[in-house]
């Protein structure tokens, strides 16, 4: 018997679940432990009652989510679809209560079963099918689209092993594999009627006139759907990942014959496709299975909104109105030549009619400047994987050389390799950057050529992140006070922050801004201590460094500058220091032998400021393994310091950057990425800059000896070089190669940035012994954070790009 939920709709709010009480929670988790999990109260575990939690919170997802789809459907709406091989979402129960409004209910009831609501929420694994920014991004955009009662998929691949989970031994990173799908996961629906049949290599033929592509192997792409409920609960969009499953579970001739390895083959294939996420960011991967894993997901994808768009309105001519799709990157960009083949080869279209329909259905979003990022493939590879696509490939390129009149030194394929930036602008309608700095870079660099020739093409969408996760969800004690002081429609309307602005100067209203943070930070303090040891003062300033591990993002530039604090403060150890407590997190790609480097050495110079009696009570580090989204929600609430120092010119945008400032923290940063913007919205007197502009590190860099330049320069970065030198932190030859680098190349600038953000490091430490000053600047960087909602984002896709609206469900 299933007990029924007593759901009424409040017709003002459009809320479905805010009149639930918590005895019907309660009700209802009971119903779903006994017979949904099969366990009684008495021998049930912690899992299954999160599990049990999970059921009841999914089901009051339902209902909005078939609405929605409904809604969709017989409006004839547009539709959005965003296809990303990332999607770093998290964990979902903690975020769905939030959406749900089921806050108190909630609570009520795990209390009423006598459950703490925060041991089942942390037993949730994280879903991390993604590296960093660009896959949280993805995240909070599907959020956002629901929030917005915009009619979207997400689309992306279910692997069964998501990023690498890091610890360190002796100091080095060790990854050991992702395995969040060893459990069930509830969130999700196994759809078997949504199968495509996805094929590779082969050769093309030609039948009747038509190109005909017979692949030599193929797979089965099976969808998974999530669905993703937007604030407030009334609207829901599916996440819609791909899970291969062999076309055929065995060769039964290869079998009988003998040989039982060949005979497996389908199987393998197929198991391999979604089994890892490529635990790159930003770095070249170049391997035939990422191609596979690309491909997979964007020809599963293209099949799904073709049989649905057919389906539905079944007039290809317009297919622009009713679809906008969105590249995450260049890693779908083969959608581009899929769709055309498509359109030509299964629909028959001739190639002009079918190039401006992609056209005018496709879009790009470029994420990264840094050349050893953009995807290209040898021709040869391409060629052999996906022979049909490779002709289009030709064929996309010869066309628009002869109508743009572009000269023959760009395009897509050069000599023996196939560029997919060029291919993805090509195709593509519009092309967007990721913030306003990324965008001009954009158009003046990579793209200059394309740009020139395609001038309204390029258009900026700043990132943006979602308030509730980051702000309602992550951080309850600033919530509360936003609450009390200005109510809550900041949640759906960010900029209802700014009402924040004339509390900048109330005392009380200060104080109690200190209090919310200094009550995230004990609890910070609280975790450090039992998961590493680490003794945090939560007076001390709490100052923050999270995401990948890379050169560019320049964490060396932050441990040297804490050695030679550590080296300033031996020397007056009776000086007037601004205690400060140095939290390092994120991962390096396996093979990025100088991120691991580095990683190894903020673990050794921990451990011996740490120990160090003279300084301790000024400076500690922690690092705690395995950073992800679950950490990060942990650590920025409690960050009084938000540390965006990578070279500027390289960092994109940046979404971190964002989530600090709306939680109150201050940033320390170059004019690189978003935090050009951030600057200017709070203000630069509440902002530490430091370093030099993206012109200026251009020009440095082109200088020879630049780095040696910059290091006799500078007394604090050669006391700190010669301090690792000496082996103060482990043993000195475990740094030859990173001494030798930062000597003699040193391609990040960390040389020449290093006394400006030494000196900017001491105008934090003198603001922040002036409580009251440091609350102020703290309010007015929560306050005119509104701007980095990803509802304005996605407001602007949908405005500029989708040209999609939102749909009022009935
Ligand atoms: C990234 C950029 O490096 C980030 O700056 C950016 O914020 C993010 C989302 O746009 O995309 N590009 C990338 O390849 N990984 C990223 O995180």
């Amino acid at each position: 018997m299933i007990v029924p939920l007593r759901v009424r709709r409040n017709p003002e709010r459009l809320i479905v679940t805010q009149v639930l009480t918590a005895e019907d929670l309660r009700d209802q988790i009971l119903h779903h432990l006994t017979h949904t999990q099969g366990r009684g109260p008495e021998f049930a575990t912690v899992f299954d009652w999160r599990l049990a939690v999970s059921y009841t919170v999914r089901d009051l997802m339902v209902g909005p989510w078939v609405g929605a789809i409904r809604a969709a459907r017989d409006q004839g709406a547009k539709r959005v679809y965003y296809l990303s091989m990332e999607f770093l979402i998290g964990r979902i129960l903690g975020d769905a209560i939030v959406n749900l409004g089921l806050d108190q209910p909630m609570a009520g009831a795990l209390g009423l079963l006598g459950l703490d609501q925060q041991v089942i929420l942390d037993d949730e694994p994280d879903a991390a099918l993604g590296n960093g920014g660009l896959g949280r991004l993805a995240a909070c955009f599907m959020e956002s689209l629901s929030s917005l009662n915009c009619p979207a998929f997400g689309y992306g691949i279910r692997y069964e092993h998501g990023l690498f989970r890091q610890r360190f031994e002796g100091g080095q990173q060790v990854e050991t594999p992702e395995d969040w799908l060893n459990q069930p996961h509830p969130w999700e629906f196994v759809r078997i009627n949504y199968s495509y049949t996805v094929g590779f290599k082969g050769h093309v033929e030609t039948v009747d006139g038509r190109a005909v592509w017979r692949p030599g192997e193929s797979v089965i792409a099976r969808a998974y759907d999530t669905p993703v409920i937007g604030w407030e609960g009334t609207w829901a969009n599916s996440l819609r990942l791909w899970g291969a499953l062999p076309t055929t579970l065995l060769d039964l001739k290869r079998f009988n014959a003998g040989d039982h390895t060949a005979a497996a083959e389908p199987e393998a294939l197929a198991r391999t496709l979604s089994r890892v996420l490529y635990p790159d960011d930003t770095t070249d991967s170049g391997k035939e299975l990422r191609l596979k894993q690309e491909y997979f997901l964007t020809s599963a994808a293209l099949q799904d909104i073709m049989a649905r768009f057919m389906a539905e309105h079944g007039d290809l001519d317009l297919l622009p109105d009713k679809v906008a799709i969105q590249l995450n990157d260049t890693h779908p960009a083969i959608a581009g030549p899929e769709l055309m083949r498509l359109l030509m080869d299964d629909h028959g279209l001739p190639f002009e009619r079918a190039r401006d329909l992609a056209r005018a259905t496709l879009n790009y979003t470029n994420h990264t400047l840094l050349p050893e990022a953009l995807e290209r493939w040898s021709t040869w590879l391409m060629g052999r994987v996906l022979p049909r696509h490779m002709q289009i490939i030709q064929m996309i390129d010869d066309d628009h050389r002869k109508t743009s009149g572009r000269p023959a030194h760009i395009g897509i394929v050069h000599g023996d390799q196939v560029h997919m930036g060029e291919l993805a602008f090509i195709m593509a309608g519009r092309v967007n950057g990721v913030s306003a700095l990324h965008t001009e870079l954009v158009k003046d660099t990579v793209f200059a050529d394309l740009h020139r020739l395609h001038p309204d093409r390029i258009v900026n969408q700043t990132n943006g992140v979602t308030p509730r996760r980051w702000l309602r969800m992550a951080n309850p004690a600033l919530t509360g006070l936003l609450d009390d002081t200005i109510g809550t429609g900041w949640t759906r309307d960010l900029d209802q922050l700014n009402r924040l602005e004339p509390f900048a100067h109330d005392a009380a209203f200060l104080d109690q801004l200190r209090a919310a943070k200094r009550a995230n930070k004990v609890a910070l303090s609280d975790g450090l201590l039992a998961g590493l040891g680490v003794k945090a003062d939560p007076d001390a300033i709490f100052d923050v460094q999270v995401k990948r591990m890379h050169e560019y993002k320049r964490q060396l530039l932050n441990i040297l500058e804490a050695i030679a604090l550590w080296h300033r403060i031996h020397e007056a150890p009776n000086g007037n220091w601004t205690p400060r407590v140095k939290i390092f997190g994120g991962k390096a790609a396996p093979g990025y032998w100088l991120a691991k480097s580095v990683i190894h050495l903020i673990n050794d110079v921990a451990t011996a400021i740490n120990n160090d009696p003279v300084t301790s009570e000024f400076l500690q580090i922690a690092y705690p393994p395995n950073y992800n989204v679950s950490m990060a929600e942990d650590l920025i609430p409690a960050a009084d310091l938000s540390e965006q120092i990578s070279t500027a010119g390289k960092e994109a945008s940046g979404t971190g950057n964002m989530k600090f400032t709306m939680n109150g923290a201050l940033t320390i940063g170059t004019l690189d990425g978003a935090n050009v913007e951030i600057r200017e919205l709070v203000g630069p007197e509440n902002f530490f800059l430091f370093g030099l502009t993206a012109a200026e590190a251009a020009a440095e860099k082109a200088r020879p000896g630049h780095a040696r330049a910059a290091i006799e320069a500078s007394e604090n970065m050669k006391i700190a070089l010669q301090l690792i030198a000496e082996g103060r932190f482990g043993r000195a030859e475990s740094w030859y190669s990173l001494l030798d680098r930062t000597w003699n190349d040193d391609p990040f600038l960390v040389a020449s940035d290093f006394d400006s953000y030494f000196a900017a490091q001491r105008a934090v430490d003198r603001a922040y012994a002036d409580p009251a000053s440091w609350d102020r600047m703290a309010c007015l960087n929560i306050a005119r954070s509104g701007f980095f909602s990803s509802d304005r984002t996605i407001r602007g896709y949908m405005r500029d790009i989708w040209h999609a609206k939102p749909v009022t469900p009935a």
